[in-house]
């Protein structure tokens, strides 16, 4: 709050997507704008129908609180609303509000004459949740592959449906986005404690400056991928990880539905081996 008394500068009208000035305003600290409005609408309606399905369900206890897709049998078609029906709703509701929340980020972004890497990126996120409760359901046919939202529910789901696929680690997607997701951890661990340490000198002596930051990798490993490159690294992994976990359960079903440990015998039946 105390920063808004010297960035009244950044809090100029105009670059808005939609709605011109109608919706160009700040509420405290936040900017609103049309997408504003419609990330509120999606995530109160969602929620209030999260807690009305919590309320006609058999308990109250946050662990075990869950609202299921609909059974196969409905297919791609609306489901009664106690039957799946309120989970379709909740679905738009949230891909409602990611969505709204991308655009509010691409509007701020335009406004102050930036880059759009930060709604890309949750773009990608956007895209792993949709492949899981839109995509994947879709190419089966039926709403029922969405997972359910609930604490364990949906931990089951993804035991099951890996064990449905025998061992979901010899999925080649999946590798890739474990690997993706170990290397991102990784980096932002090397790259947090760097600059931790940069900032957090010994008692009564200068913070150190991004020379620092080089000269240590240098000595440590004969390379620096240098103060920016840290973080065009880490976007790409990050990216990386979601994208192939969303390719990893999608083609689980749609384009592969037998254990993926038999994809590997590509590799077995390769005619170099007679
Ligand atoms: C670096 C640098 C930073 C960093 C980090 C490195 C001064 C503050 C962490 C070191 C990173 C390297 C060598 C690449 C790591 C690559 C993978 C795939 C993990 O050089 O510049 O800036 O934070």
């Amino acid at each position: 709050m105390a920063l808004l008394s010297f960035e009244r500068k950044y809090r100029v009208r105009g670059g808005t997507f939609i709605g011109g000035d109608l919706f160009d305003f700040w509420v405290g600290p936040f900017y609103v704008g049309f997408f504003g409005v419609t990330t509120i609408f999606f995530a109160a309606l969602g929620t209030a129908l999260i807690f009305y399905g919590a309320a006609i369900g058999p308990t109250w206890n946050p662990w075990l609180i869950s609202i299921a897709p609909p059974d196969i049998k409905y297919g791609l078609a609306f489901a009664p609303l106690r039957e799946g029906g309120l989970w379709q709703i909740i679905t738009i509701c949230a891909v409602g509000a990611f969505v709204s929340w991308a655009l509010r980020e691409a509007e701020i972004c335009r406004k102050l004459g930036m880059g759009y890497h930060v709604p890309v990126a949750f773009g990608f996120a956007i895209f792993a949740y949709v492949s899981l409760v839109v995509i994947r359901p879709m190419l089966l046919g039926a709403w029922g592959f969405g997972f359910p939202y609930g604490i364990f529910s949906h931990l089951d789901w993804v035991s099951n449906t890996g064990y449905q696929y025998l061992h979901f680690h010899y999925n080649p997607a999946h590798m890739l986005a474990v690997s993706f997701f170990f290397t991102t951890a990784l980096a932002l661990g090397l790259h947090g404690s760097l600059v931790l340490s940069a900032v957090n000198p010994a008692k009564g002596t200068d913070v150190k400056s991004p020379e620092y930051e080089d000269t240590f990798f240098r000595d440590l490993i004969g390379y620096s991928v240098g103060t920016l490159g840290i973080h065009r690294v880490g976007l790409l992994l990050a990216l990386n990880a979601t994208f192939w976990s969303a390719v990893c359960i999608i083609i689980s079903g749609p384009f592969w539905s037998r254990g993926w440990p038999e994809w590997w015998t590509w590799w077995l039946n390769l005619p170099i081996w007679r």
